[in-house]
């Protein structure tokens, strides 16, 4: 199983390698702008260059695409932190028309990226027993029964009969209440956009 830091430190040599060649890009335009000016043969490569600083480069910095840059890369797929609190079906739907899902899972290394990224706050993941009491479902239909799960002590405790909806709690540990509670943030995933 990988490791957290090995994951940060992947993370951090692809923006940093990428940075440097959309650097080293800048340069091989910079250097074939003078000659440009007296020689037509040189527009190839400068169109290459072009090519490869406007339209390749942001593709690696932002492998989420560059129009969902506030988009967190993870492992093969994109992961958006809410910034606005509100109840878990609002949370659901909102997700759903970004074509993502409230985030499921299913293992200890995404359960660290997600609990590296959520600032002490509380997040709604995509987990309830809304349909059948005490029937823990994975929103995507991921195994729950034979699955990770990362339950604070003592939950869930379906607290007066009213609790079918499962938050991430600032220490990463998760806890069901109410789906109807507006104070929690939520994390949504997708897959890389193809
Ligand atoms: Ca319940
Ligand atoms: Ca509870």
């Amino acid at each position: 199983e990988a490791s957290i830091h090995t994951i940060h430190i992947k993370n951090f040599i692809y923006s940093f390698s990428c940075i440097y060649n959309l650097l080293g890009y800048c340069l091989t335009y910079i250097k074939f702008l003078p000659l440009l000016l007296v020689s037509k043969a040189t527009v190839k490569p400068f169109m290459l260059s072009f090519f490869f600083i406007f339209f390749f480069c942001p593709l690696l910095v932002f492998p989420c695409g560059s129009r969902s840059r506030e988009w967190e890369y993870f492992d093969g797929r994109c992961y958006f932190f809410s910034i606005q609190r509100t109840n878990w079906l609002k949370a659901k739907a909102k997700c759903q028309s970004w074509n993502s899902q409230l985030v499921v899972i299913q293992d200890a290394a995404k359960q660290n990226f997600i609990q590296s990224r959520t600032r002490n706050e509380h997040y709604w993941i995509g987990l309830t027993d809304m349909d059948n009491e005490g029937e823990w479902r994975w929103i995507d239909g991921t195994n729950y029964l034979n699955g990770f799960t990362n339950w604070h002590k003592g939950e869930p405790n379906d607290s007066e009969g009213k609790e079918d909806c499962v938050q991430m709690h600032n220490d990463g540990e998760w806890n069901d209440l109410p789906c109807n509670n507006e104070n929690n943030f939520y994390i949504c995933e997708k897959p890389l956009p193809s």
